[in-house]
Parts: C-alpha cells; sequence; structure tokens
C-alpha cells in the first residue's frame, strides 16, 4: 500500500552558463520526467520542479570569457533552456530561477534560521588569494590535484573525476584559473555548516534507512561518511550570489551549493500557495533526480540543511544517473563535444521522442554509457519504425482495408490468441514494477515488449492471406491488434509521449486511464479509428553522417578555447629547468606491460647506455609501431619500479585535451645522447 499522499519531484537546476546537451537530458531530465508523467498517469498528486541554477562560478567566469555581466549570462541561458526543455516535451510544473525575489528571500531566511540556532561555525582561515587578479580563489576559480584521485584538474570545490567534494585548501599544486598564477593564502571569514556535528544522523538516516538506494548512490554517500565528514564553507568572497544576511559579511555571498538545493523550495512557492504541503508534510514523498556529481550536495549538504532546520522533510530516494558519452569520449562544454538539445531540436524536428528513447534505453542507470549516431539511427529505423511503428501502421491499414476503418468484433479465440491477450496486462505489470524501482531502460523494454508482441501476433497470424477464406478469423485478429495499440498509446506515454498522443489520434480515443491499460476491450467494436499514418519516419545514413561530421569539424582542436588547456603551472627558476638532463634516444624493443591497458616498456639507446624506460603512451602507440623511433628522454629522473620493472627515466610527449598523445622528437635525426636544451 502506498504510504505517500503526495508526491514532490525536483530535477537537478542547470546551470545557466551554457546550452543543455543530452548528457543533461540521459542523467537527470528524462528519467525525471518520465517518472512524473507515469505518477500523473495514475491518477497521484504530483508536482514536478526546476529552474536555473544562476549563481556559482561557472556563471561569472563565462561572464568573463564574454566580457559581459553575470546576469545577461543567466538571463541569456535561462531563456534558452527553458524553451529547450518546453520543445523536447519536459513537463515540468514549473521552470523558475534561482536569482528570483521568492528564491532570495527563502534561502537568506534557512541561513538565518541556521545561524540564530548557531548551526554555523564562524572561522577566519586563510584562504587561496590570487594577487594579480586580486580576489578569493573558490570552487572553479581555482584547479589542482585532487587529493583522493590524484585528477590534476579538480575543482576547488569538487573533483569532478572522483566526485569527492573538496575544501580549495585541500588542492595540490593548486593554480588559479583567471591568471594561472600560483595563489598566496590570505585570512578570510567564512560560515562553515559542521556537516561532521551531522555524521550521527546521516549515518542513521542513510546508511540504516536507505539501503533501498541504487548502489551507486549509497555506495557514494557511504564512502564520505566512512571518511568521515569537514566542515564545509557555505559562503564565499564573491560578488555574484546571494549577499549572506549579515551585517559582518560585506562583499560575502551564500555559496551556489548552499543556494541551489533550497531553489526547490522557492520555485514550489512561486508554483502554488499550499507549498508546505509538499515540503512539511511527511505523508509527501520526495525524489532528487541528478547526475552522480550532485550526489553529496543532495545527499549528504542539503539534507543536513533541512534537518538543522527542523520543518522540512527529507527526500525519500535520490536516484541519480551516471555519465553519458557521446562517440566514446567525454561531453565537454569547453571542448564543444556536444550534441546541444536546442540543435537536436532544429536538425530532427518532430523527432524529439526518437531522442528519449534513444537516451532512455542507452541511460547510464548504474554505468558511465555511450551515445553513437550510429546506435541512434539504428534503433529509430530498427525498433521505432521497423517494429512499433510498422505494427501500429500494419493494424490501422489492414482494419481500412477489409473493415473501413470500423474496429471488428472477435469471435471464437484461439490458444494463441488467449496467450497473448494474457501478456498484455502482464507486460504493463512488469512496465510498472521498473519504473516503481527507476529501472527506466527496463520499464521501456517492457513497453517495446508489448509491440513486439503485436508486430509477431500479425506476423504470424498473417490476416491479409485469411480474408477471402476466413474473413471472421481476419476480425478477431485485427481486433486483438487494435486492443494492443491501445494499450501502447496508454502505456508508452511516459516514455514516447508526442508518438503516444499521435497513436491515440490515429485511433481516435483519448485519456484511457492507466488501469484500464492491458484490458483486451478498450476499442469497441464498431468504433471507427482514424487513417493512421507514419508513426516514425527511417533516418537516412545522409542525416547521421551531417551530424558525425559537424561534431568532428567542430571539435577543431586549433580552436579551443584556451580554458580547455591546462593551464599553465607556477614558475620555475632557470637552475631548476637546467638540472633536467635530456637527451636524445632511439626506442629499439617495445613491449606491452602484462595486465595493464597503458604500460609500455621501452629499450632505449640513449647514446650513453642502453635502457628500460616504463612509459604510460600504450593506449596510443602499439609496440611495433616505434621501434627505431627517435625520442627525448629525461635521463636524470630518479629510477622507480612500476609493476616490478625499474624505470630509468622518462619519454617526453605532448598530450592535448582530448588526452592524445604525440612524441616530443628532435625535428630531424640527430646522434643518440645529443643534450635538449
Ligand atoms: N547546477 C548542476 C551541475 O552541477 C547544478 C545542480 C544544482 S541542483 C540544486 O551541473
Ligand atoms: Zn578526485
Amino acid at each position: 500500500m502506498n504510504q505517500f499522499k503526495r508526491y514532490l519531484i525536483t530535477s537537478a537546476l542547470p546551470y545557466a552558463n551554457g546550452p543543455l546537451h543530452i548528457g543533461h537530458m540521459a542523467g537527470v531530465y528524462v528519467p525525471s520526467d518520465i517518472y512524473t508523467r507515469y505518477l500523473r498517469l495514475r491518477g497521484r498528486d504530483v508536482i514536478h520542479v526546476c529552474g536555473s541554477d544562476e549563481h556559482g562560478v561557472p556563471i561569472t567566469i563565462k561572464a568573463r570569457q564574454e566580457g559581459v555581466s553575470p546576469r545577461q549570462i543567466v538571463d541569456r541561458y535561462h531563456e534558452m533552456n527553458k524553451a529547450s526543455f518546453e520543445k523536447f516535451g519536459i513537463a515540468f510544473d514549473i521552470y523558475s530561477r534561482t536569482s528570483s525575489p521568492v528564491h532570495y528571500q527563502t534561502a537568506s531566511e534557512i541561513f538565518k534560521t541556521l545561524y540564530d540556532r548557531g548551526e554555523f561555525l564562524e572561522k577566519t582561515t586563510p584562504q587561496y588569494y590570487d594577487q594579480e587578479a586580486g580576489q578569493f580563489l573558490a570552487d572553479r576559480y581555482i584547479q589542482g590535484t585532487c587529493p583522493r584521485c590524484s585528477n590534476e584538474n579538480a575543482y576547488g570545490d569538487q573533483c569532478e573525476s572522483c566526485g569527492t567534494s573538496l575544501n580549495a585548501t585541500d588542492l595540490i599544486n593548486p593554480r588559479s584559473t583567471l591568471s594561472g598564477s600560483v595563489p598566496v593564502m590570505r585570512d578570510t571569514t567564512h560560515w562553515f555548516l559542521a556537516l561532521d556535528k551531522y555524521e550521527p544522523f546521516l549515518r542513521k538516516w542513510i546508511l540504516e534507512e536507505k539501503k533501498h538506494w541504487k548502489a551507486n548512490v549509497y555506495g557514494q554517500c557511504k564512502s564520505w561518511l566512512d571518511h568521515g565528514l569537514q566542515p564545509r564553507a557555505v559562503s564565499r568572497d564573491l560578488e555574484w550570489g546571494i549577499p549572506v544576511p549579515l551585517e559582518s559579511a560585506k562583499g560575502k555571498v551564500l555559496y551556489v551549493w548552499f543556494d541551489a538545493p533550497i531553489g526547490y523550495i522557492s520555485a514550489t512557492k512561486e508554483l502554488t500557495g499550499d507549498w508546505e504541503r509538499y515540503w512539511k508534510d511527511s505523508e509527501t514523498r520526495m525524489i532528487h533526480f541528478i547526475g552522480k556529481d550532485n550526489i553529496v550536495f543532495h545527499c549528504i549538504v542539503f539534507p543536513s540543511v533541512l534537518n538543522a532546520e527542523g520543518t522540512y522533510i527529507l527526500p525519500d530516494n535520490v536516484p541519480a544517473n551516471e555519465f553519458l558519452n557521446l562517440e566514446n569520449d567525454k561531453i565537454s562544454t569547453s571542448r564543444n563535444w556536444a550534441v546541444w538539445l536546442h540543435e537536436y531540436l532544429e536538425n530532427f524536428p518532430g523527432k524529439q521522442d526518437v531522442l528519449r528513447y534513444v537516451l532512455c534505453a542507452n541511460a547510464p542507470e548504474t554505468k558511465d554509457n555511450d551515445f553513437t549516431w550510429k546506435d541512434f539511427q539504428a534503433r529509430n529505423n530498427n525498433e521505432l519504425v521497423a517494429v512499433y511503428g510498422n505494427f501500429i501502421n500494419r493494424a490501422i491499414v489492414l482494419t481500412h482495408k477489409y473493415f473501413d476503418g470500423a474496429v471488428p468484433g472477435r469471435s471464437e479465440l484461439t490458444d494463441y490468441d488467449r496467450e497473448v491477450l494474457d501478456q498484455i496486462p502482464q507486460i504493463k505489470e512488469a512496465l510498472e514494477n521498473s519504473l516503481e524501482l527507476f529501472r527506466f531502460r527496463e520499464a521501456l523494454k517492457e513497453a517495446m515488449n508489448l509491440a513486439r508482441l503485436g508486430n509477431k501476433y500479425l506476423a504470424d497470424t498473417e490476416p491479409w492471406k485469411l480474408y477471402k477464406t476466413d474473413p471472421q478469423r481476419v476480425k478477431t485478429i485485427l481486433n486483438i491488434s487494435l486492443q494492443i495499440s491501445a494499450s501502447l498509446s496508454v502505456l508508452t506515454m511516459p516514455f514516447l509521449p508526442d508518438s503516444a498522443f499521435r497513436l491515440m489520434e490515429f485511433l481516435r480515443i483519448d485519456n484511457i486511464p492507466w488501469d484500464r491499460a492491458g484490458d483486451s476491450d478498450l476499442v469497441e467494436e464498431g468504433h471507427v479509428i482514424g487513417s493512421g499514418g507514419l508513426l516514425f519516419e527511417k533516418i537516412s545514413d545522409e542525416e547521421i553522417e551531417k551530424q558525425v561530421e559537424k561534431l568532428l569539424a567542430t571539435r577543431d582542436r586549433n580552436n579551443l578555447p584556451p580554458s580547455a588547456l591546462v593551464p599553465p603551472k607556477g614558475n620555475i627558476t632557470y637552475e631548476e629547468f637546467s638540472a633536467m638532463d635530456i637527451r636524445t634516444g632511439t626506442i629499439t624493443d617495445a613491449e606491452r606491460v602484462p595486465k595493464t591497458k597503458k604500460l609500455l616498456k621501452l629499450t632505449i639507446d640513449t647514446g650513453i647506455d642502453t635502457r628500460t624506460v616504463v612509459s604510460g603512451i600504450a593506449a596510443c602507440f602499439e609496440p611495433g609501431d616505434i621501434i627505431g623511433k627517435q625520442v627525448s628522454v629525461l635521463v636524470n629522473l630518479e629510477p622507480r619500479e612500476i609493476r616490478g620493472i625499474k624505470s630509468q627515466g622518462m619519454i617526453l610527449m605532448a598530450e592535448d585535451p582530448q588526452g592524445n598523445l604525440v612524441f616530443v622528437s628532435p625535428e630531424g635525426t640527430v646522434e643518440n645522447g645529443s643534450s635538449i636544451k
């Protein structure tokens, strides 16, 4: 029995610093929209809130890059993203924005309540300061090596590679993303949420009561709790953001991850005067839809804030997805390696359901997954067109051909007929169970199983061969086919709303209640159906090739914005440079290091000796291809043992932002052992 009276669905608030892409859709918005549509179809009391996340350093960095104000950036992308969501069919009840007055007030009130209760530690601590840019460095203003996974491009608040939430002072070899300089330390006062104080509450609430959460979410939370939580600053030395509502806090704003989740509350206030029924009543079930990089903020930080405030409910589930890659490479806004939603909608008008289908079928629900244009085409042509669309088209065309579009009556049923009719409610039940468990790929497969059932039923019974000899049998077959079609118009609605509505138009039916789907009498004998049409159209090789070429062309390495390249490291002295002894050498042998993907064992004639060097280049080079190649070798690097092999030195390589490697070699052949200066 469902103990919840109502549902509050939140979708992560996309930063208003750029357009939406398919990774956002696959990770958050397609699943949240499917789930919300399903709840509505089942008659549940549900609201779905979202909006633009308009504060934070990503926005001020973008403004700085373009030489405009943050306000101009958020105004542009708030409108753009709102329109893209609408065109794509993501049916929020409200798409608000965190620069709204309601949000400023709500976030300020919650901060003040916690401050007055002494929930914050007020600390003056040394923070990184960029003397050239004249500002403190927080979040994306500072990069360095992650202490947890050694990712060299971790940000001041989070490492996107391993998801760890960080304080800027945790970074190793920090560098300013504003000037590239090495920052200095300067004292500044901030207010810290004492997360460590909430560990007992979080351990009980998550580790004991949320064992049913998805493994990727539960595992991350457990890992953070096992590593121990640190106090986290909830304010920043920035101009753009919600001013900290304290007299002593001039020039300081709320940390974006303190205010953004409160944006869900503000949006609900704007949507309904009855907002407290959703946020403060234990009979409301709140579900946060997010990507994996937002888990700590939605499972640890925000629930701690709400728990400390004391009057709000906490999320019942947070079914975070992993990441979607594109053509085997990470989606990257800075490298323009993305399929932008607004461009998709322009290039494939009327095909939003095709993208919904592919992103759901390939959803990164338990691990990162990959989107390729070839797969997009294959799933459209081989599944949507060849199975689902083909079945519907045949059922409608044959009903018009033999019965002028009137639903024929059924007569005596065969065992096969009964078997087929019995499967419809079974498929529906399986689909519902998968949706209730947030397994959207599985649920979509069930919906397609119903289309496959219908398609196979027609192919097996071949009514077009029977009409002359047994028209009564044809009536039964088409009646059953139309019942299946009517159920499809309901059961596909959460996933493919546009084609579901068109199918309902084809059949001239509307508003079949979800609970009736699966019945075998949805369309009555004599009901006249519409003339139908193609539910889906084939996508040609040319259309796909055009997309792939565009993608590769826009990823033009020469035009990469400077920010895409690793920013320069700090200065060194001439003495430090001249201490390095770099020589020319020739690779005389090369082999893979067993049980590793990245390592090659190289034998190198350095002119002064022959030595072994282990190099992480196996992903880019075949051993046989590089024997005889002249290279540059750092010969006075301290020897170290790598996988049991003594490596003496380092080969110099150039690595571009995509991680492709090329040798740094002398232009002409020179004697091995020649010094490189
Ligand atoms: N703006 C999305 C991101 O991290 C972030 C979500 C906020 S949800 C309150 O890309
Ligand atoms: Zn990391």
